[in-house]
């Protein structure tokens, strides 16, 4: 069993939010541990403004990815928008290692290009300036550089007006370009990409220079459900949590 490879994402864990952090602890403590290595292709938290941040239930997660990791679990984790200030100090503290926006792994056999997906929704402009923005250090520095308090209260006011945006913006713009997916895939050299983020969950498939290409997309989590991609050397499966 140990040679299972899962995939998850969007799990926007919050305070708010107890039932997908108790979900997510369960897998954890139960599932996971069955298999090798784990991708968590971003946006694990709702809104990560620092490492350096206890609130619950922050520690009871690192504690959980700690625990995991020693016992030989390997976790992989990518940026999201929403966690994209994930750094070294929440890596050392959990043994989790940080992947950058866009990774290369060979599954079975197969190369098959990881990101969380923003990068692929090119028609929302307005957005790839703001994360073209906020990816500089010296945006990152002037953030981080606040005090935690402050941090706090902005990224409560940036999730509400993100949910403003969003109800504004029309649906086709949230999703991927196409042109962006196949140019990934070139630049990449692979036939196969798994990513979030939409949270529009399903697996597409589509020309690419005349070879069969694959796009997974991963579900995001809920409430009352919860869904991984589980992959070995026979082939993938969609689990629930
Ligand atoms: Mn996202």
């Amino acid at each position: 069993m140990n040679n299972e490879t899962l995939f998850l994402s969007d799990l926007h864990i919050s305070f708010e939010k107890p039932e997908i952090t108790q979900r997510f602890l369960g897998f954890l403590e139960h599932r996971a541990s069955k298999a090798g290595a784990i991708y968590i292709l971003g946006d694990l938290f709702d809104a990560w403004i620092g490492d350096d941040d206890p609130s619950p239930p922050n520690n009871k997660i690192r504690k959980l990815l700690k625990q995991l990791t020693s016992t030989g679990t390997k976790v992989f984790l990518q940026p999201g928008n929403r966690d994209f200030l994930l750094g070294e100090r929440f890596c050392r503290d959990t043994g989790v290692r940080l992947l950058p926006d866009y990774a290369v792994i060979d599954l079975y056999g197969t190369p098959t290009l990881l990101t969380h997906g923003d990068l692929l929704c090119t028609d929302d402009v307005a957005y790839q300036a703001f994360r073209s923005k906020s990816r500089t250090p010296e945006w990152q520095n002037n953030v981080l550089s606040k005090p935690l308090l402050l941090r706090l209260l902005a990224a409560r006011w940036y999730r509400f007006r993100s949910y403003l945006h969003k109800r504004k913006k029309s649906s086709d713009i949230m999703d991927v370009n196409q042109h962006a997916v196949l140019t990934a895939l070139r630049d990449h050299n692979c036939l196969r990409l798994i990513h979030g983020h939409t949270h529009r969950p399903g697996i597409h498939s589509f020309d690419l220079d005349n070879q069969l290409a694959q796009r997974f997309v991963l579900a995001d989590w809920q409430k009352d459900k919860a869904e991984i991609l589980c992959w070995n050397a026979e082939g993938y499966q969609n689990e629930t949590q």
